[in-house]
């Protein structure tokens, strides 16, 4: 990677994220790769042709102005709600991210957040491993097969972890844009609504500004209510659809039972308040982090890179990007 226009071979790419190492190698071979630095950009920017990005990053309407030749954005992830895609199109590029391949992954995370949550595996491994096991039991858990989990967006995720649920005998219930009659599961019309019948609720829904703090007080409030002994929050979606200080102070308050996070409203920044609660089980945005996923979603952002440069369709467009 370069930080100044090198006279190598292929088109100029812009990386806004560190490539993975399974991507990098070719990249680097591919393409004439340019870490994103504000002190090189004005000098490289008319050249660049491609982004490359995760799904983490922002990619906001001025560094895509200053970019006169850019074709396409290439997100490795499935999330793609710190790109301002409206502002591509207007530049006439297109948009793309790695949807599917990362399904099974994320769902099995929001499934283990639940059973860790539930029967508080972290605490149990603690309680081995720093031998208090001869001093007595641990506190009774709860139980997971046969609850009640309402998921926030039945999306192409939200549709697996429903399915893993059913392997626990779990009732299932959603609420998204709209019903979705298709599918045999009960839908509810608003976050709030679902929560007051959910056991578990699973966040799974894109980030971005129609989802931000979606799950706000009242929401948790609902789900404190749902049963005697309270629900539990899980989130693998994004940190901005949770109301963070609302949900701290919800956990510190016991209106809720527990939560289960994968992401954070300030990643890697957790506050400390959340990290000194028992009752949470934390994990750093690890839901699609395993060597096949992350090699399949490296793929099918190299895939979508090399034709979107080469002028031909990409693989796998975001929806408003589809022709
Ligand atoms: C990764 C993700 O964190 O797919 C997403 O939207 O949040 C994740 O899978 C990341 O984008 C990997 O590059």
């Amino acid at each position: 990677m370069s930080h100044v226009s090198a006279a190598r071979p292929g088109p100029h790419v812009l990386a806004v994220a560190k490539p993975s190492p399974l991507l990098a190698p070719r990249l680097n071979a591919t393409f004439n790769v340019h870490a994103l630095d504000p002190a090189t950009l004005a000098a490289i920017a008319p050249q660049i042709r491609g982004i490359f990005a995760s799904g983490e990053s922002k990619v906001p309407a001025e560094l895509i102005k200053q970019l006169p030749a850019l074709e396409i954005i290439s997100v490795m992830g499935v999330g793609y709600d710190g790109i301002d895609v409206a502002a591509a199109k207007a530049r006439g590029a297109v948009v793309t991210h790695t949807p599917d391949v990362l399904n099974d992954d994320v769902a099995d995370l929001a499934i283990g957040l639940m059973l860790s949550t539930a029967r508080q595996l972290p605490a149990a491994d603690r309680h081995v491993r720093e031998g208090h096991w001869p001093q007595g039991p641990m506190p009774l858990a709860r139980k997971m097969s046969g609850a009640r989990v309402g998921i926030v967006g039945l999306g192409r995720i939200g549709q697996a972890i429903a399915q893993r649920a059913l392997g626990f005998n779990m009732t299932v219930a959603y609420t998204a844009r709209s019903a979705k009659p298709a599918l045999p599961w009960t839908y509810l019309p608003s976050a709030a609504a679902l929560a007051a019948v959910s056991d578990f609720l699973v966040v799974i829904t894109p980030g971005g500004a129609g989802t931000l703090k979606l799950i706000d007080a009242e929401v948790l409030a609902a789900l404190g209510s749902s049963s005697p002994q309270k629900g539990i929050l899980i989130n693998v979606a994004r940190g901005s659809v949770v109301d963070e200080a609302a949900l701290i102070d919800a956990l510190e308050q016991g209106v809720i039972a527990g939560a289960g996070l994968d992401v954070f409203e300030n990643e890697p920044q957790v506050p400390e308040r959340l990290r000194a609660l028992p009752q949470v089980v934390l994990t750093p945005h690890i839901g699609s982090a395993t060597a096949q996923t992350r090699q399949a979603m490296a793929d099918l952002a190299f895939d979508n890179l090399q034709l979107g440069l080469a002028g031909q369709p990409a693989r796998t467009p975001v929806p408003e990007c589809r022709l």
